[in-house]
């Protein structure tokens, strides 16, 4: 049967991008193919209208310049939601009065080539809409980010602000100097002033009150103290996971993290303990402690300030510091000033910047960021089906590496022996016992000598150099992997650990390089005739242009291993 009448004509019915779309390379375009029934149905996605907006309607909740006003005298940027269920009550409304627009693809579509990666154009929009104190925090933000980091960071999302260093920094020092050491917002940047700042202790304690900083580093109340830590996010690494296979694409809760958004640093503070003791201890079963940073998040239409919570036995152990110094120097305001939490070996979300209140509660708090986000969910479990109650609320944090050099599609040209560096971390008071690499996908391992990795310390990561042997050309894969001091190691591939929320992307990280090994004497003489010609050896895929043989050298080959067609005899 030849091609059906009807089919030819002069109009087209592709969309512009017809074949990215069927080779799985605009993924958001697809339509749902509904197969419940006998036939199949094409059911379209979800388109997203105009933005919305009742001006009216929201000029009727009140002035916002009074509703949300400063809170405290020297706190800019703070608005304190937590204890005024009035105002946000008045924060929903006008949130639900107005749409916004939709949620940037980052995962089933291109990713943007600039830095900053993604702008956070509907967070500033709230940030905005909701006015008042709330109204200069973007700007503000990214004033104080262009302030403190450093130029080369890599912005993947400029408001709330979320950076890494790019990857030959990332590893470059084993302290991580602070304008080069990662940052995770969910919010705007509050600017508090040192002398105006306390922080209160209240709930289920004996004898609820606020200290200052001053009140902290009275050496005669609170022993200090000093510790070099390791803080890794939850989303670090987590572009392996969305480039193999998307989860949830919430802007913030999903930042498209590379290998950097791990830090270490000396902090100095006191421990959390002490001050809860001065406070007369837990009482009526409490057993958490909530954190409360002085933000705004935004989550499903409401506002609230950025809370979480640890287990009371977590500070007991000591292991909750209150820290104002980092690497020697005041907490840079991106990092927390005044205060902040550093939980030792969790997740870096519990670790509360800008903290304004530690409340005792009896159960893990309830907040979005405790409660329903930093969840790890199981493989069956997604949009389709998830509930909260299937997620482990992620705290201590796996054995986990990277490779920092050389890049995935890279060319390396070597004499056996390839150069590697990265990085080998461990939650929860581990430490890296041993780094292996592999160059064949993971079957040989070769182990990191001790001498190249960097000291051995509790709550913190080991920095790593190893000449890896390899005898193989063309791609091959390189794959670290690290085992702790409990031998923990780490899952073999992304698609074992994937999870819905692209959570604690932990498995072997594995980078595919072409090698081309000069103790071959073909090779060897390849390169040096790239050389004598002066053509660069990279891009890979530009086709040779001389020639691969000479001819006396194919008619020798063949006057050797002739005839050139089989006998039939
Ligand atoms: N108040 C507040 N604290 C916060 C966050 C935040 O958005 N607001 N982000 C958390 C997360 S998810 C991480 S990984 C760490 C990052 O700390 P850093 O920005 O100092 O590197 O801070 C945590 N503390
Ligand atoms: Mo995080």
């Amino acid at each position: 049967m030849g091609p059906a009448k009807e089919n030819v004509s002069s109009q087209t019915q592709n969309r512009p991008n017809e074949w990215k779309i069927e080779q799985g390379l605009a993924g958001a375009d697809l339509p749902l193919l509904d197969m419940t029934g006998p036939e199949t149905k094409i059911i379209p996605p979800q388109v997203f209208g105009k933005p919305t907006k009742n001006v009216e309607a929201i000029k009727a909740v009140g002035d916002r310049n009074q509703l949300f006003k400063m809170e405290r005298k020297g706190w800019k940027g703070f608005v304190e939601w937590e204890n005024h269920p009035e105002k946000k009550a008045a924060a929903h409304k006008i949130l639900t009065l107005q749409t916004f627009p939709p949620n940037p693809e980052f995962q089933m579509g291109e990713i943007p080539p600039t830095n900053p990666v993604l702008p956070g154009t509907h967070w500033k929009m709230w940030h905005h809409a909701i006015g008042g104190e709330l109204d200069a925090v973007p700007d503000d933000s990214w004033k104080t980010v262009l302030e403190e980091k450093h130029p080369d960071m890599l912005h993947l999302l400029q408001f709330p602000y979320n950076g890494e260093p790019p990857k030959r920094l990332v590893t470059d020092q084993v302290i991580t100097p602070n304008p080069l050491h990662f940052v995770r917002n969910h919010g705007g940047i509050p600017i508090i002033n040192r002398d105006d700042f306390s922080f209160l202790i209240d709930g289920l304690v004996a004898n609820p009150q606020s200290f200052t900083l001053d009140d902290l580093m009275d050496e005669s109340r609170f022993p200090r103290v000093k510790k070099t830590i390791t803080m890794q996010c939850s989303g670090t690494r987590r572009i392996e996971q969305i480039l193999k296979y998307p989860g949830q694409g919430d802007e913030v809760p999903q930042a498209p993290w590379a290998e950097g958004a791990i830090g270490t640093a000396e902090y100095e503070g006191v421990s959390l303990k002490k001050v809860i003791k001065a406070c007369g201890g837990l009482v009526d079963g409490a057993k958490h402690l909530e954190f409360y940073g002085a933000e705004t998040y935004f989550k499903d239409d409401h506002c609230m300030n950025y809370i979480a919570s640890v287990p009371w036995s977590k500070v007991k152990a000591n292991e909750v510091l209150l820290v104002w110094n980092m690497n020697g120097e005041p907490l840079p305001r991106i990092h927390g000033f005044p205060l902040r939490t550093m939980v030792l070996g969790y997740i870096g979300a519990r670790s509360v910047k800008w903290l304004y209140r530690i409340k005792a509660i009896r159960e893990p708090s309830r907040a979005p960021v405790q409660s329903q986000e930093y969840l790890y969910f199981p493989q069956q479990v997604g949009k389709h089906n998830f509930r909260l109650t299937d997620g482990i609320q992620i705290q201590e944090m796996p054995v986990s590496s990277a490779i920092m050099s050389p890049w995935t599609k890279q060319v390396v040209v070597h004499a056996g022996k390839i150069r590697c560096k990265g990085w080998a971390y461990s939650g929860g008071g581990r430490w890296p016992e041993r780094v292996e690499l592999s160059a064949d996908g993971g079957f040989n391992w070769y182990t990191v000598p001790l001498e190249h990795m960097s000291k051995k310390r509790t709550w913190t990561w080991r920095t790593w150099e190893m000449d890896l042997p390899c005898d193989a050309e063309g791609w091959i894969e390189i794959v670290v992997r690290c085992w702790d001091n409990a031998l923990n190691t780490q899952p073999p591939d992304v698609r074992t650990a994937w999870n819905w929320g692209l959570h604690v992307t932990s498995s072997c990280h594995r980078i595919s390089v072409y090698s081309v090994n000069t103790t071959k004497p073909e090779t060897k003489a390849r390169m040096d005739e790239f050389e004598r010609r002066g053509v660069p050896f990279a891009p890979l895929t530009v086709p040779l242009a001389f020639p691969a043989q000479t001819w006396e050298d194919y008619e020798k080959f063949w006057e050797k291993n002739g005839p050139r067609d089989a006998e039939d005899d």
